[in-house]
């Protein structure tokens, strides 16, 4: 018997929703930070077994709708649920669900597991949960497994939903896209990361050297001044940190040119956001 079918993962920001896809799929799919709202678009992380073939939908945290970005962050996650086999909500085990998100818990359409993360850490709270994991340790993700597979529709054969060699619906060219944001994130203050985004603009290979071009976009001069840093430095960091996961990707030498662009008050804008591919 074969089972496969889709899970959404849903949840409030840094509930650790990419992680957990990460550690289940084995590979890196969604990019983590500690700064909320992270991840902007559903991705899909593709787990492989003999016998089954689940498809993770990771999306943005859920939160309320400020901007025409945040609207569309929240527009994906409705699509996200709707039609999975299963929903599970994550919340950080560090933080207490207020009754806000527990109504929302409640609204899901569709079956939901509730499941506390971050178990690894000292100050894990108390409260109801279906299961515990850390994504950290890996505790408890083979119970996780198991309960994912309870719910994933059953075939007399095997029933691939994705082609076995994949383990995400996104290209190349978006995960590099998204590893020159998950730098920036990390090497820029709070105020900062909310407002980029990034583009690859031109992709090509000549003699066996992969050439990237990619415009990260900021909302205003004083933004492209810190991204950029002191002489360059904090670009020079993301795009050398960002290179490095693209030869490891493609396994080929890699040339990466970021160049930082402001549009103003992009996140209000439709074209925009729309030109982005959120
Ligand atoms: N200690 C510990 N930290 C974790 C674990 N899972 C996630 N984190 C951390 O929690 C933060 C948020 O993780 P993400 O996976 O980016 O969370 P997310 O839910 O995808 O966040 P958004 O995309 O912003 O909605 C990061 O700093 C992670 O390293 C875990 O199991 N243990
Ligand atoms: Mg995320």
């Amino acid at each position: 018997m074969f089972r496969a079918g889709y899970v959404a993962i849903v949840g409030l920001a840094n509930a650790g929703k990419s992680s957990l896809i990460n550690a289940l799929v084995g590979e890196k799919v969604a990019i983590i930070s500690n700064k909320p709202q992270t991840t902007r678009d559903n991705i899909l992380g593709i787990v492989n077994g003999e016998d089954y073939q689940i498809v993770l939908v990771d999306t943005p945290g859920v939160h309320h709708s400020k901007n025409t970005l945040d609207k569309a962050m929240m527009k994906n996650v409705r699509s996200a649920i709707s039609g999975v086999d299963l929903v599970l909500y994550l919340i950080d085990g560090t933080t207490i669900p207020n009754s806000e998100e527990i109504e929302y818990i409640n609204h899901i359409e569709a079956p939901t597991k509730v499941i506390k993360t971050k178990l690894d850490l000292k100050n894990v709270k108390d409260f109801n949960c279906d299961l515990e994991i850390s994504s950290k340790t890996g505790q408890n993700l083979d119970k996780l497994l198991d309960l994912i597979l309870e719910f994933m529709p059953t075939y007399e054969e095997e029933h691939h939903i994705y082609d076995k060699d994949y383990y995400t619906d996104k290209s190349v060219k978006f995960l590099i896209g998204e590893e020159i944001r998950e730098k920036a994130l990390l090497y820029l203050r709070q105020e900062v990361p909310h407002g980029i985004a990034v583009e690859i603009t031109r992709f090509w290979e000549e003699d066996n050297v992969v050439y990237i071009d990619a415009d990260l976009v900021c909302e205003n001069d004083r933004h492209k001044g810190m991204i950029i840093g002191k002489g360059g430095q904090t670009l020079k960091k993301i795009g050398s940190e960002a290179r490095a996961f693209a030869e490891s990707l493609l396994l080929k030498k890699v040339v990466l040119k970021i160049f930082v662009k402001v549009e103003k008050d992009w996140r209000n804008k439709p074209n925009v956001i729309k030109s982005l591919g959120y």
